[in-house]
């Protein structure tokens, strides 16, 4: 007997419209385009580095759609076709243990499942964290408590120090590398643990003070695959002001780099003394470098303003 024709009919019919609906909903209401699709939530990055993670996370989340997909539909077939039938006398449907070729396959799969996950996480993090031996650009960077230090072994100003950038209170310290080239990161911290985190990169790592222990790794490279302003972050809580510890990476292209050393090498005639980061930037602006790339502060963070005394209890 069952359900009649006709209700059943109808049944089916405001299922599929729900269904449909939902489908509909889901398309339009996240208003996600087909790249954005594919990167299946991965955040916008600015390194090559990062854009390897991003391949190996579309990959991973297509295969767990893969799972996903033969999981459900399992568990529809079960549910659709398999039902207590009614007027059936069985307790029980059918019983399955003690398979063991069902058994071992439902452990051999998961462990090649896992293994081959394994295998592409650790062939992405090799291609990661590679170094070249001879990078474009060294930085060393050096966190103290609460601020950066930026410098450049292989820059000389014309007193034969090496160019450097050290933030203070009232101004954001700039990291300028150039993009698409090989750039290399030695972290050291004066005191603390700090940890230099560009989200950007979709990496950070801790900076430590010397002596190093446990063979900790304090470089690293990455190639940046744009131009632009990303902001720099502390990651490790150093202290009082750990939150004010932000800098910011400003990626120019090569020839605007080799320009920005050119100027850091060389003594600002207005002052005497070497181009500052911010002096050698405005300089630029005015040779035509765009405002936003060239500009002597910060774009993407600001100082903190410390000062409490001045503010009263209604704000
Ligand atoms: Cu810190």
């Amino acid at each position: 007997m069952g359900v009649p024709e006709r209700t059943r009919g109808t049944r089916l019919g405001k299922a599929g419209k729900v269904a449909a609906l939902a489908a509909l909903v889901a398309l339009t209401a996240t208003g996600c385009s087909g790249e954005e699709i594919l990167r299946f939530g991965w955040p916008e990055s600015a390194t090559v580095e990062a854009e390897k993670m991003r391949t190996f996370w579309t990959w991973a989340v297509i295969a767990a759609l893969g799972v996903g997909a033969i999981v459900w539909g399992l568990i529809f077939w079960s549910a659709a076709f398999h039902r207590k039938k009614k007027h059936s006398t069985e307790a029980l449907p059918r019983q399955f243990q003690y398979n063991v070729p069902l058994e071992l396959f439902v452990v051999v799969l998961p462990v090649v499942m896992v293994c081959v996950l394994f295998f592409f996480t650790a062939v992405t993090e090799q291609s990661v964290l590679a170094e070249e031996e001879d990078p474009d650009v060294v930085v060393d960077v050096t966190g103290f408590q609460w601020n950066w230090e930026f410098s450049y072994p292989d820059y000389q100003t014309p007193d034969g120090q090496p160019v450097s950038t050290v933030g203070s209170s009232s101004e954001i310290p700039l990291l300028v590398v150039p993009a698409n080239r090989v750039t290399q990161y030695n972290l050291e911290s004066t005191d603390v643990i700090h940890s230099f985190w560009v989200p950007e990169f979709h990496f950070k790592r801790d900076v430590f003070p010397h002596p190093r222990k446990n063979n900790q790794d304090e470089s690293f490279q990455t190639t940046i695959d744009k131009e632009g302003a990303f902001v720099g972050r502390c990651a490790e809580l150093c202290g009082v002001y750990h939150a004010m510890m932000n800098f910011e990476v400003r990626a120019l292209s090569p020839d605007k780099f080799d320009r920005y050393m050119e100027l850091r090498t060389q003594n600002n005639p207005q002052t005497g003394e070497p181009y500052t980061a911010a002096e050698a930037l405005a300089t630029m602006q005015d040779e035509g470098c765009d405002a936003q790339l060239c500009s002597p502060v910060a774009t993407t963070t600001s100082p903190f303003v410390t000062d409490r005394t001045a503010r009263t209890a209604s704000g």
